[in-house]
């Protein structure tokens, strides 16, 4: 047999492969292998529904999880354009001691906020829990406290001034019964510390969104009440509020009155104020037949929200019953420790596409 020299060897593999190129190329676009249908596949995330609703969807983030757990960071960033810094801003862990302030956790999640697109609620400039010790260890006169809160609302907020989009000013300072919390601000300054909090809050940051935030006072009782004529008296009075936050840690037994907790944001609405969904995390006994009523509870809160056009944000307190501040057993989040999505999350995932549906975007 005569012998094909290499170079006629390779002219005819050129022709075989031109030749095929038509076939290729048609596949490519029309088997089931096609790479083009894939995007349509791929259910749209929270954020993008979210978005498209003009809401934020938000979790709280701790540094750790970001750096240490691969898994993590991932899904946060597909499902979230909000995040809340859960620990790093209270007072206790920014400020070992009256003069130093330490950031270095809470940039961290601000500048991982901002290159994942996602904006900052700073969580929470004056509250009574999570203290540094050399504030509780002694007592403070009026104008020593006067000036410690200053320094530290002007120095933080202008710290971030532009980078954090909204700021719990004033977090958990009513009672249950209405009444003021007995906390080291209002014995040493009287209750004029809230209203002070947020006209500094607001000379740091003109551009801030600036929020009273507080737990229990979803519907209506003796505590949203007490909130409500507080903050109508700011809105009257000129003292600087954009929102109230409504943190919604609730049990799968006794979740708030749908009915109570819309017409609680209506009426903060029509002060002119804004309404957020902060902290909402519902706690079951850790038994899986639970987890369909949690979704309904995660869903029906959402609707309100979308309902309300005051309702500019709805953020769950994490996202994985992996890390949970009720503990592991609770399973109160929308993932499961393993990062499966549980009913919870494909409720909010529905609520947010017929809500879509109702009214497309121009
Ligand atoms: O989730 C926070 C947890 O890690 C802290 O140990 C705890 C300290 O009290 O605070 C938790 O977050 C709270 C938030 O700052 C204010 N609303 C209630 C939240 C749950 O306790």
């Amino acid at each position: 047999m005569k012998r094909w020299s290499s170079h006629r060897l390779l002219l005819l593999l050129l022709c075989i492969l031109i030749a095929a190129i038509p076939l290729i190329a048609a596949r490519g676009q029309s088997g089931p292998a096609s790479r083009a249908a894939a995007p349509t596949d791929v259910p749209k995330s929270l954020r993008d529904l979210a978005a498209g609703r003009g809401i934020l969807i938000g979790t709280a983030v701790e540094p750790l999880p970001v750096r240490a757990d691969p898994d993590y960071a991932p899904l946060l960033t597909r499902e979230f354009n909000l995040l809340t810094t859960e620990n790093v801003l209270k007072m206790g862990p920014l400020r070992p001691d009256i003069t130093t302030y330490y950031f270095e956790e809470a940039d961290f999640l601000v500048d991982f906020a901002e290159s994942n697109g996602m904006k900052v609620r700073g969580h929470t400039l004056v509250w009574h829990n999570q203290l540094p010790e050399w504030m509780t260890d002694r007592t403070y006169t009026t104008s020593e406290m006067t000036w410690i809160v200053n320094d530290h609302i002007t120095t933080v907020v202008e710290r971030y001034r532009g980078r954090i989009w909204a700021w719990d000013v004033v977090n958990e300072a009513v009672l249950d019964d209405g009444s003021l919390r007995p906390n080291v601000f209002l014995q040493t300054m009287g209750p004029d510390y809230i209203e002070k909090a947020f006209e500094w809050a607001r000379a740091a940051d003109p551009d801030a969104l600036l929020f009273y935030n507080d737990f229990g006072a979803e519907a209506l009782n003796a505590k949203s009440d007490a909130i409500y004529a507080m903050v109508k008296d700011f809105v009257e009075r000129g003292v600087p509020i954009d929102g109230v936050g409504l943190q919604m840690h609730v049990d799968v037994n006794s979740p708030p009155n749908p009915a109570d907790v819309a017409s609680n944001i209506m009426r903060l609405s029509a002060l002119g104020l804004q309404v957020q969904i902060t902290e909402m995390d519902v706690r079951t006994s850790g038994d899986p037949s639970e987890a369909e009523r949690q979704a309904q509870i995660y869903a029906a809160m959402l609707e309100i929200c979308l309902e309300a056009p005051a309702c500019t944000a709805f953020e769950t307190w994490g996202f994985t019953d992996k890390y949970t501040w009720l503990g592991t057993q609770t399973a109160p989040l929308l993932f499961d420790p393993l990062y499966d999505p549980k009913p919870a999350f494909f409720a909010l995932l529905d609520v947010l596409n017929r809500a879509a549906d109702q009214s497309p975007l121009p």
